[in-house]
This record gives C-alpha cells, sequence and structure tokens, in this order.
C-alpha cells in the first residue's frame, strides 16, 4: 500500500462517501434532517456569523443552500482523500479523521433543535461504516501489492462506490416521498376556494411587471431549511399556550371547521435589497390568528405571539399587530387555490400584512406562545430588530439595468408596495430631473402591491432611471440608502440604460 497512494487517497474518498451515505439512509427512515451531511449543514446555517450569511444570500440568492451543501461536500471528499495518503502505515489517520467527522455530525445531530436524542444515530452508524470500510480497504492492500491485490483492490472499491450511490440515492427518495395523509390532505383542499381570477387592469405584466397573483413556482423562497419540512397533514397539531387563559391543541379538522378568510397578500422579506425579487403576492386562505387568541383568551401583560416551526425556527410578532382587526393575519393554509406547497409551510402556516416575513410568516408552524418581548427569537439572536413594519418601496423593473433602448419615447414600468397601508404615488426622475408621477394599475387593497408606468423621453446617450413610492399615509420613500440589517432596506431603485439613435 506504501506505494499505491492514489489507491489510499480513493479508499478515504469511499469510506466517508459510504458512511455519509448510509447515515442519510437510516435518517430518511426516522429524521431526515439527522443525516450527519445535513445536520452539520443545518447547524452551519445556524451558526454563520451573519455577514456570512449575507454574503451567501446576496451571491447564490435562492441556490445558497445548494452552494453550502455542494461546498461541504468538495471537503470532506479532499480532507478524506488528504487523509487515506496519511494513512502510508497503517489505517490510522483516516480512522480519526472519520471518527472526528462522525463525532462532528453527533454534536450537531445532537443540538438541532427538531431531533430527540435518538437523532445521533445516523451519525454513529456512518461513523462505524465509514472505519470499517476504510480499515478493510488499507489492510486488505497490505497484504498482498501485486495483481491480485489491484484486482482486490478494484473490486471492493467498486463495491463501495456502488453501495454509497444505491445507499445514499435510496436515502434521498425516501426522505422526500414521506407519509402521505390523504383523507386529511383531501379535507384541505376542500376548504380552499378556487383562485380569485385578478381583475384586469391590476398588473402590467405585458410591459414587463410581474403578474398580479404571483404563481405558488414563482413565489420566492426564503428559509433556513436545508431540507424542506414535510408534515403529515393527518398529524399536524398547534398548541397554543403562554400567557392565556385555556391553553388550545388544535388539529386539522379542528383549524378547518373555522370560519375562513380568503384574501391577497404581497409578502416581503426583510433581506430583499432595494431592487431585488423576495416580493411575491397569494391569495391566502386561513383563519384568522385573532380568533384563535380570543378562544384562549390573552392574558394581560402579553405582547407577542411566539411562534415555533416543526424545524425549530423561531419569530415573534407583536401582538397588536395579530389583532388590528385593519389588516389579515392568517393561520393560513391555502395558496393561490391550492394547499400549501411544502416549500411554503404545508400544511399551515403564519401570514401578517404589512410585517416582514422574518417575524411574521412562520412556516410549518406547529406552536404559539403568547409572551412578552423578552423571550428572543431565531433572527433577533443574530441582529435583526424586534419590530419591523415593511418599508414603503417601489421597483423598476422595465428597462432592465443597462439595456440598449432606441431614443425618443419609451415606457418605465415597475411594482410598488406599502402594506398594510398601499401605495397613494409613484413617481419617477430621469438624471435628477423633475419627478413626474406615474399610472397606477387598479387598486386591490393596500395588503398588496400595485403596478405602474409612465411614458419617459430618452435623448441618445446614458440615462439613469429612478422611481420612488408615497403610501396612503402620505409617507414617501426615502432617497437614503440603506442596507437591509437590521430592519429592512431604504432608499430608491435606480437603472441606468443607453438610448441610441
Ligand atoms: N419555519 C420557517 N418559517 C419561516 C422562515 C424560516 O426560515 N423557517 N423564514 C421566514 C422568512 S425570513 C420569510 S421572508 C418568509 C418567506 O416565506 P416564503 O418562503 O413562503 O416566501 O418565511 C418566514 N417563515
Ligand atoms: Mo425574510
Amino acid at each position: 500500500m506504501r506505494r499505491h497512494p492514489g489507491r489510499r487517497a480513493l479508499s478515504g474518498v469511499l469510506a466517508a462517501a459510504v458512511a455519509l451515505a448510509a447515515g442519510h439512509l437510516l435518517a430518511a427512515t426516522t429524521a431526515p434532517n439527522a443525516s450527519p451531511f445535513l445536520a452539520v449543514g443545518s447547524s452551519a446555517i445556524d451558526l454563520a456569523p451573519r455577514p456570512l450569511k449575507e454574503f451567501a444570500v446576496r451571491q447564490f440568492g435562492e441556490q445558497d443552500k445548494t452552494v453550502l451543501l455542494a461546498g461541504m461536500a468538495v471537503t470532506v471528499l479532499v480532507l478524506a482523500a488528504a487523509a487515506g495518503l496519511l494513512s502510508r502505515r497503517g489505517p490510522l489517520p483516516g480512522v480519526v479523521l472519520i471518527t472526528g467527522f462522525g463525532l462532528l455530525g453527533s454534536v450537531a445531530a445532537a443540538t438541532r433543535p427538531d431531533l430527540g436524542p435518538l437523532g445521533v444515530l445516523p451519525s454513529l452508524l456512518a461513523t462505524g461504516i465509514g472505519v470499517l470500510a476504510f480499515t478493510v480497504l488499507v489492510r486488505g492492500q497490505r497484504r498482498d501489492c501485486g495483481d491480485r491485490g489491484r484486482r482486490d483492490f478494484l473490486l471492493s472499491a467498486g463495491a463501495l462506490g456502488a453501495g454509497a450511490v444505491v445507499l445514499g440515492t435510496a436515502g434521498t427518495l425516501a426522505s422526500s416521498t414521506g407519509t402521505a395523509a390523504r383523507t386529511a390532505d383531501r379535507a384541505l383542499r376542500e376548504r380552499i376556494p378556487p383562485l380569485t381570477p385578478a381583475r384586469s387592469g391590476t398588473d402590467f405584466a405585458r410591459l414587463g411587471t410581474p403578474r398580479f397573483h404571483t404563481r405558488n413556482a414563482d413565489f420566492y423562497r426564503v428559509d433556513t431549511a436545508l431540507t424542506v419540512p414535510r408534515l403529515d397533514a393527518g398529524s399536524w397539531r398547534l398548541r397554543v399556550h403562554g400567557m392565556v387563559e385555556r391553553e388550545r391543541d388544535i388539529d386539522l379538522a379542528d383549524l378547518l371547521r373555522r370560519p375562513r378568510e380568503t384574501v391577497p397578500i404581497t409578502m416581503t422579506c426583510v433581506s430583499n435589497e432595494v431592487g431585488g425579487p423576495y416580493v411575491s403576492t397569494a391569495e391566502f386562505t386561513g383563519v384568522p390568528i385573532a380568533d384563535v387568541l380570543a378562544e384562549a383568551g390573552v392574558l394581560p401583560g402579553a405582547e407577542q405571539l411566539f411562534s415555533t416551526s416543526s424545524d425549530g425556527y423561531t419569530a415573534g410578532t407583536p401582538l397588536d399587530a395579530v389583532t388590528d382587526p385593519a389588516r389579515p393575519a392568517l393561520l393560513a393554509y391555502g395558496m393561490n387555490g391550492e394547499p400549501l406547497p411544502a416549500e411554503h409551510g404545508y400544511p399551515v402556516r403564519m401570514v401578517t400584512s404589512g410585517l416582514y416575513g422574518y417575524l411574521s410568516a412562520t412556516k410549518w408552524l406547529v406552536d404559539l406562545k403568547l409572551t412578552t418581548f423578552d423571550e428572543v427569537t431565531y433572527w433577533e439572536e443574530r441582529g435583526w430588530a424586534e419590530h419591523a413594519p415593511i418599508k414603503t418601496q417601489s421597483r423598476i423593473d422595465r428597462p432592465r439595468p443597462f439595456d440598449a433602448l432606441a431614443a425618443g419615447r419609451t415606457t418605465v414600468a415597475g411594482v410598488a408596495w406599502a402594506q398594510p397601508h398601499g401605495i397613494r404615488q409613484v413617481e419617477v426622475s430621469v438624471d435628477d430631473g423633475p419627478w413626474r408621477s406615474a399610472d397606477l394599475s387598479a387598486e386591490v387593497s393596500g395588503h398588496t402591491w400595485r403596478m405602474w408606468r409612465i411614458e419617459v423621453d430618452l435623448p441618445p446617450g446614458g440615462h439613469e432611471i429612478r422611481s420612488r413610492a408615497t403610501d396612503r399615509t402620505g409617507r414617501t420613500q426615502t432617497r437614503w440608502r440603506q442596507g437591509t440589517v437590521p430592519d429592512g432596506a431604504t432608499g430608491h431603485h435606480s437603472v441606468f440604460c443607453t438610448a441610441r439613435n
């Protein structure tokens, strides 16, 4: 084996791969997030310092999790190959590395909020299999270095490689199917009215604005979940407790029996940069949160509705927002005429008009606790604000940045939002010239976005077009540039383009 560095490196890689795959499969049959690979990934997400997180979101957008997993895979395989190379005199270096990985996975799994103590089992199994596979490969090599040794090595390496692929694929398939509770799901579908078609004039999609309703598949997605939680509608329960007179324990049948509301709401993420894509609109169906709270009887002194998801994410919504009769705040189970897609919180999530999603829109909701603001939430621990009303914003969708246009008259169009108040006016300025008022789309409600368009005259040359919105309280979007931390970005969106003769 001393003379075969390539085989040693490959042994390390194969042992690591088969170990991770075995852990992944065992986890898939119980709790998918207990997969050592995913547990470490989830912990990395939770432990990442804020600047790193922002960088990842900015650089990779919704692909950030794929990039993380790919980076982890490369790191593990490179280290495993290195440990294999070091194992010249025997398997010890590789065994140490694999055990180290195993410990890392166990610690990560043991500290995940959504996993019980059994969550470490997949990591322990993976460690055992990894150590065994590596030892067998390295030891087998020491016995025979000739052609037979070569053949034996290729055989066992091939078997291990194939085993890793089969186990890993089986694990991924098993965790994505899950147990479907057909009856509960059918009851859910029956309670959701078909999507109300948007009235004409509510968007300028032909000019490049979004359509009024964002399709579920196109709705922006932001969450900390490395694998999408797949909850079973039949066994879903929501606990309502804390500062209440009567604790409640609600199941889906109970929720579906209650009076429901169907309303379009525009959701916005606090991480949306000026001009960014994290804003979408859907018609949500659900039960007013206030109804459930009234039933539980909120005790005096409660300030915050502290919500927890099945995967341990927490958010704190100011109580006055969810009990404000002027704005929808729902335990939502329907989205655009369908049950919530798994990515958007199936079977039940919160949606609150006028607050950024991180503190008002918990997906995969399982627990509501009435507390004071002393109880600190996931994003607050990471430096985001305790209160975060959505800031009035406008975005230019046409022209696109750096478009080359024909000089002369051209249409500028975009979208603006100011939930829960709504948009009163959008103005556009070219090259810091006077602000001119744009035409607005038909208003649906203050809880939804509004599209705008205007004709401008562009002489040949480079131009900067900027927009600003004024909400129904009369407040105009500030030009002052501020980043997304701690409570949402401000500033005008501006687009540079060139006009040619
Ligand atoms: N369980 C859970 N709910 C969550 C989050 C999360 O990470 N986990 N992210 C929140 C954030 S930051 C936003 S902006 C919205 C996004 O909802 P969407 O992905 O359906 O658009 O969900 C909120 N609810
Ligand atoms: Mo967000």
